[in-house]
């Protein structure tokens, strides 16, 4: 969305020389509204993220009052943070143990992981009274490693692609959801296939969750590990540096398992 050109005050001062604030600057007379002196502030809701993860009934009220009567809140990061870093930990496991799975050393996916990314977004869908015919998430499969995915309230709305039908995903009580990304599915060569999901809306609630995704460095190749080919001919999909590789993703629309195509050799059907 472009926004409307507006021009710099400083380069207007510099020009011209002028010694007032122009008027389109000035905040309108009747806009002069009280600010509310000490202990406003105190009022601001406050929301415990971490509890939230957590199912907490009691903050997940809370959360909704400060949507709904403020649009606004503040959150201690260091929930966040700490939210962020046991799921690293917990990525970075079961990371290790598929490479053990797949007789591969745990260090060699380690090590594209050094100073790889996490990424966390948040989502929020509100209900739609036409909920069967709009898109929560269209399709698509994650451009990562592996996601964590924690669904925030009872509500679901998930759904992955399997045999051919869309499976609708229902947490087990204090479960936390995980999807192979694309990634994993090329340093594999295609043992291990990312999952192409998708989220519908509830036609009355609202549904909250939180993706966490794991990728390997910026700087790291991404193509098979050459544990996982036989022969150079085996390989399903050409290396490429990961970075120009998000660079692609992002060009693109997000539909189905896209991410892939830059790097898929023809005879891959994955
Ligand atoms: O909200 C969900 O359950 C899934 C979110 C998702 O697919 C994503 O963020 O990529």
């Amino acid at each position: 969305m472009a926004s409307l050109p507006v021009p710099s005050v400083q380069a207007m001062v510099a020009a011209t020389g002028i010694d007032h604030v122009p008027p389109r600057y000035l905040r309108p007379t009747d806009a002069d509204e009280p600010v509310a002196s000490d202990g406003g502030e105190a009022e601001i809701p406050v929301v415990d993220f971490w509890r939230l993860q957590l199912g907490d009934g009691d903050e997940l009220a809370r959360l909704h009052i400060a949507c709904q009567y403020w649009g606004f809140f503040q959150s201690f990061r260091m929930a966040l943070d700490r939210y962020c870093a046991a799921v690293k930990i917990t990525a970075d496991g079961l990371l290790a143990a598929m490479a053990t799975n797949l007789g591969v050393e745990p260090e060699v996916i380690a090590e594209r992981c050094v100073g790889g990314v996490q990424s966390v977004r948040v989502q929020y869908y509100p209900p739609c009274g036409q909920a069967d015919k709009v898109a929560g998430i269209s399709p698509h499969s994650d451009a990562d490693l592996v996601t964590i995915l924690l669904q925030a309230n009872e509500v679901d709305g998930l759904q992955i692609r399997r045999g051919g039908a869309w499976l609708p995903v229902r947490p087990l009580e204090g479960a936390l959801i995980v999807n192979v990304g694309d990634i994993l599915q090329v340093f594999t060569n295609g043992r291990y296939k990312s999952v192409e999901h998708r989220v519908v809306v509830d036609g009355k609630k609202e549904r909250l969750s939180m993706a966490t995704f794991h990728s390997p460095s910026k700087n790291a190749i991404v193509g098979p590990l050459s544990e996982m080919v036989e022969h150079e001919d085996d390989a399903a999909y050409t290396s490429m540096d990961h970075d120009e590789l998000l660079k692609l993703f992002f060009a693109k629309k997000l539909e189905g398992k896209n991410f892939l195509n830059p790097i898929k050799k023809l005879k891959n059907s994955g």
